[in-house]
């Protein structure tokens, strides 16, 4: 008796088990059709005819230093992919039946580490691939890109020559060349500057070009230099170069380095007494250099690319988004990352193709594409065109630099 009873137990429990799956064997129509956007958003143009020929799943490759240290700028850069990934898919920007994926690949911080993440997301067949995240990465890995056909998009890399490289190599991070110059003439103009010491990492394509460029902007600017030192990147003890400068009497100490020295060269220079203004380039765009140098970040003024403060529609609306499915603001480089990815997208879209050359060419004729970065265009070097922001750390925030903001 107790067994007929469990035997029937067993079939109840199969038919309410195959009930309740019912509605996920729908056919494959259905779910199409059970596609629809669920968020719409301001970015994109909308105006385009909506692709008709594109795969089920289109891939891009996304290459991010997300450990070691150059971690603080490739988990930014992560999320702002993830956000416009999630944003592009959710809005049906590609059509219905195309969903983008992203591949992340970690590199490391090194070049070989670049090499190896772009060899893996190029087996995997991608059709773009954005990052690494740092210049001397794109030097190591980006010809890879170009030789295999598939256009390659930094997000973050701002040394000199980076899309010389080859047709298929785009940034839409503003060169340091195209900073740099504006917060030099500002600097100089509001703080009066006259001479200045510079500390520069000389084994990094970006902080060694950072160089080169402040050198030029500060001698169109009639300050002159009158302490030169080096570092290497990893190096944590800047006290001998630094004595060497604050000896000199310099009205700014001018610092062309990455996050993690950086920290230490803005929280060493002022304890040694140092109290001129302090200049930096692209590798102070992260937040981390707040959190870690702290009161001693006060009045550091950089150049950059965004400004959180921006009062455009269209950069409050993705600083929401993000805040939103990340509990905290974006930076600059999660700003250069999402737009990035938006930028590839409408290639893609306006392509209506997943091959890559002709992507490669919608993405190369994009023009006044309104994004959080402001009025985005591609000049015919494959560079970025859009306006910078000088900016000054003041009350622990990036501020717009101002003869204001600069009053201690
Ligand atoms: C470069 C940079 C760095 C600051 C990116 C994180 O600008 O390597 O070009």
């Amino acid at each position: 008796m107790k067994v007929v009873q469990y035997i029937l137990l067993v079939i109840i429990m199969a038919l309410v088990a195959t009930a309740c799956a019912a509605p996920d064997q729908a056919p494959e129509e259905d779910v199409q059709a059970a596609n629809p956007s669920t968020i719409s958003v301001s970015i994109g143009d909308w105006d385009s005819t909506e692709p008709k020929n594109l795969p089920d799943s289109v891939s891009i490759g996304v290459l991010f230093g997300l450990s070691g240290d150059i971690a603080v700028y490739g988990e930014v850069q992560q999320h702002g992919v993830q956000l416009a990934v999630e944003q592009i898919n959710g809005s049906n920007y590609l059509g219905a039946g195309t969903t983008l994926e992203a591949l992340f690949e970690d590199t490391g911080a090194t070049g070989e580490g670049a090499i190896a993440a772009m060899d893996t997301v190029l087996g995997k067949g991608v059709v773009v691939v954005v990052g690494p995240t740092l210049s001397t990465q794109a030097f190591s890995a980006d010809p890879i890109a170009q030789e295999s056909g598939i256009p390659v998009l930094g997000v973050s890399n701002t040394a000199n020559g980076i899309t010389n490289m080859g047709d298929f190599v785009f940034r839409d991070s503003l060169p340091e060349a195209s900073v740099v110059p504006g917060t030099i003439a500002q600097a100089t103009e509001i703080l009066g500057l006259e001479n200045v010491g510079i500390i520069w990492g000389n084994d990094d394509d970006f902080t060694a070009s950072g160089y080169e460029v402040f050198k030029g902007a500060l001698a169109d600017n009639n300050v002159s230099i009158i302490a030169d030192e080096t570092f290497a990147r990893g190096d944590v003890d800047f006290n001998a170069q630094l004595t060497k400068i604050i000896a000199e009497n310099p009205d700014a100490l001018v610092v062309s380095a990455l996050a993690q020295e950086a920290a230490q060269i803005i929280t060493q220079s002022r304890n040694l007494g140092f109290e001129g203004a302090i200049i930096g380039g692209n590798g102070f765009n992260s937040p981390a250099i707040i959190s870690q140098a702290g009161e001693a970040a006060e009045g550091v003024i950089v150049g950059a690319a965004w400004n959180i403060a921006s009062d455009a529609a269209i950069s409050q609306e993705f600083i929401d988004a993000f805040e939103e499915s990340f509990g905290a603001a974006p930076d600059q480089f999660a700003a250069q990352s999402y737009t990035g990815v938006w930028l590839i997208a409408t290639a893609i879209r306006r392509a209506d193709s997943g091959d890559p050359a002709s992507i490669r060419d919608a993405l190369a004729a994009i023009t006044n594409f309104d994004s959080p970065l402001g009025s985005f265009s591609f000049d015919a070097a494959r560079n970025p065109v859009h306006d910078p922001v000088a900016q000054i750390i003041k009350d622990g925030q990036y501020q717009i630099l101002s003869v204001e903001t600069a009053q201690p």
